[in-house]
Formats: structure tokens, sequence, C-alpha cells
């Protein structure tokens, strides 16, 4: 016979959700929503950690120490980012290394967009333009989800992801009004950029598998679609004053919807970039993979350290 006990459990959880109350760590919760979390969590610390690669490829380049300093600071936000994720993820009972396994491993997926190339300067405007510009209108949405530790990590990392865009975007306004080659370079950047953005809020909500239960579980808080088509509608004016062609012909201002109407994304292209197929997949985990190889000192000392400590604490404990 079954306990009442469980049932209650998750009357409360439905009731706490309800009135907009923060799971917990130490809450209980329904296995599929800590899953869900975890998966969902530990994706968005992994597209931190490997955001950082196209663009660290720029450090040695910058055009101006300021440039250079900034990327740097940018760049070490990031990982900043992956590591809030990362310790909010472990707080649902899921270790560092397991994490990082399932990255490597091609069982949890990151964001598509850091599978393309950033082929010039003008890439690192764009990308803090256009793809810290997309996260955060996703992340604002975050800062209400469900999950404390969750909701709490994306209020700092908003603050942080606002400066980002600007920073892209002052890159691309210099550039853009510029000299002709480099108003070509911002031009060709956003272009290649543009569609990977619209990717970033997933497939359309009608073939999303997740969205409907996390939006029950108020984990995602706005839909996929709906999310692309605030990002659409805030970035239009800035391209114009930016004095650039549109990224895509179908671009028009629709009165009666009161929103930007834009043409289709191509979805197989989607599909085979988040299957392992872009351009720069392999490339990516590869130079996870070395980084995290050369970073096994840095661990194996903290191991002994803290072994070493342990020890000190049981022997004063004795006596
Ligand atoms: N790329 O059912 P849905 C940043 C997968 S942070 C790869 O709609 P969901 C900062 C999805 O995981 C950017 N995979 O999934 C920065 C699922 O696969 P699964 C990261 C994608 O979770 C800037 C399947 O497709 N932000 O950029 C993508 O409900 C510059 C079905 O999709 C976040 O992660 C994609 N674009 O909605 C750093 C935000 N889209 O798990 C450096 C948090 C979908 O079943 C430089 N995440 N998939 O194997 C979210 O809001 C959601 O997870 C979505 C997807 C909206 C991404």
């Amino acid at each position: 016979m079954q306990t009442v006990e469980p049932l209650l459990q998750e009357a409360e959880f439905d009731q706490k959700i309800l009135d907009e109350q923060k799971i917990e760590p130490r809450d209980w919760m329904p296995e599929a929503y800590r899953k869900n979390l975890i998966r969902q969590m530990s994706q968005h610390a992994h597209s931190e950690v490997i955001g950082m690669q196209p663009e660290g490829n720029w450090i040695t380049r910058a055009p101006t120490l300021r440039r250079k300093a900034v990327l740097l600071a940018k760049i070490q936000d990031e990982a900043g980012h992956g590591l809030y994720l990362y310790s909010a993820t472990e707080t649902l009972g899921c270790t560092r290394s397991e994490l990082i396994e399932a990255l490597q491993t091609g069982k949890a997926k990151y964001a598509s967009i850091f599978n393309y190339p950033a082929l010039t300067w003008a890439d690192v405007g764009a990308t803090g333009w256009l793809v810290d510009g997309a996260a955060i209108v996703n992340q604002i949405a975050l800062q209400r989800t469900s999950y404390g530790p969750y909701a709490r990590a994306m209020v700092r990392i908003c603050k942080e992801e606002s400066f980002h865009q600007r920073q892209g975007y002052e890159i691309m306004f210099a550039l853009a009004k510029g000299s002709p080659q480099q108003k070509q370079m911002a031009q060709d950047a956003m272009n290649r950029i543009w569609w990977p953005s619209l990717m970033m809020f997933g497939p359309h909500d009608a073939d999303s598998a997740h969205s409907s239960q996390s939006m029950k579980w108020k984990i995602k808080r706005q839909s996929n679609d709906f999310l692309r088509q605030k990002f659409i509608d805030q970035t239009i004016p800035q391209i114009k004053v930016l004095g650039l062609d549109m990224p895509d012909p179908e671009i028009r201002w629709n009165k009666k919807r009161g929103h930007y109407d834009h043409g289709e994304i191509n979805w197989d292209e989607f599909y085979q970039v988040i299957n392992g197929q872009g351009p720069c997949n392999h490339q990516r985990i590869k130079h996870h993979k070395r980084a995290h190889d050369e970073g096994e000192w840095v661990r194996e000392a903290v191991r002994n350290y803290r072994e070493k400590q342990n020890r000190r604490e049981n022997s004063t404990m004795k006596k």
C-alpha cells in the first residue's frame, strides 16, 4: 500500500511552485524535476565555459591594449558564470567530475553558437552584442526560475552579461562607423552570427521536447519562440543605428502583430550542430579535454591539501 508521505511531499512542492516560492536544495523535489534541472543548468554551465574558446582566440590579437583588457575581463566573467552554475548544479546531488564527463563524452550539450569559428575581430564585437544579447534575454527570465540557487546565480550573471553586450556593441559601432573595409567586416560578422544567435533560443515551441514540463515547473518562465521574438524586436533598431543592412531580407515590421516578421531558421543546420556535426564541435571538446588534463595537478594538490586537513582535524578531535 502506498504511504501518504510522498503524496504530501508532492502536494507541498506543487504548492510552493504555485506560490512562486523557491525550491531549495534541502527541499523535497520530484526526481524528474531534479534531473531536468541538472540537464539545463549543466548545459548552461558548459556553454559559459566552452563559450570562452572562440573569444579567447582573439586575446593576443585584440587591436589595442584597452580592447585586450576588456576582452580578458569578459572572458574571465564567463569562467565565473561557469563556476556559479556548476556549483549551483552540484547542490542537486551530482559531482563536478560527472558533469565534466557528460560534456566531454557528448552526453550533455552546450549552446550551438560556440561551434562556429570567430573569424575576424568583428566576430568578437558581434558575439558580445548578439550572443550575450540573446543570452541576457533568456537569462532575465531565468532570474525568476523556481530553483533558488539557479535564480540567484542568474541575478549576478545578468548584470555581467549586460556589460558584455555593451562592449560588443561598442566594437561594432566603432567598426560600422569606421572605414568601408571595417564596416564590411562588421556587416559580414553580423550576417554570419545572426542566425546562430536566433538558434540559441532552441527549437520552435511546438518542437521543444522539454518546454511544456519546464514551464509547468517554472524552470522556464517564457517560451523559446517568445524570447526569440523579444530578442529580434529589440535588436533590429540597434542594427539600424549601426547603419548596417539587415541580415535577413524577410525582416519587416508587422503592424498587426506589433513585432518584426523574419525568415525561417535553417533547422537542419541547428540539429546538425547540436548533434556534434558543427564546424568546430570536435575542436572545442578536444581543447576542453586538453585544458582539463593540464589542470589535473591543481585538482590533485587540492585533494592532498583536503586530506591533510581532515587528518589534522581527526587527530585534534581524538586528543
Ligand atoms: N544549443 O526542449 P528544448 C552564453 C537542445 S550562455 C544547443 O527546447 P530546453 C553566455 C536542448 O538542450 C548560453 N542545444 O530544450 C556567453 C535539448 O537537448 P537535450 C547558454 C540546444 O532546455 C556568451 C534539445 O535541444 N544559455 O551564451 C539549443 O527546454 C558569450 C531540445 O530543446 C543557456 O543555456 C542550442 N541553442 O530549452 C558565454 C540558457 N537549443 O538536453 C560566452 C539556459 C536547444 O534534450 C560568450 N538554457 N537545445 O539533449 C535554456 O534556457 C534552455 O535550455 C534552452 C533550450 C532555451 C537553451
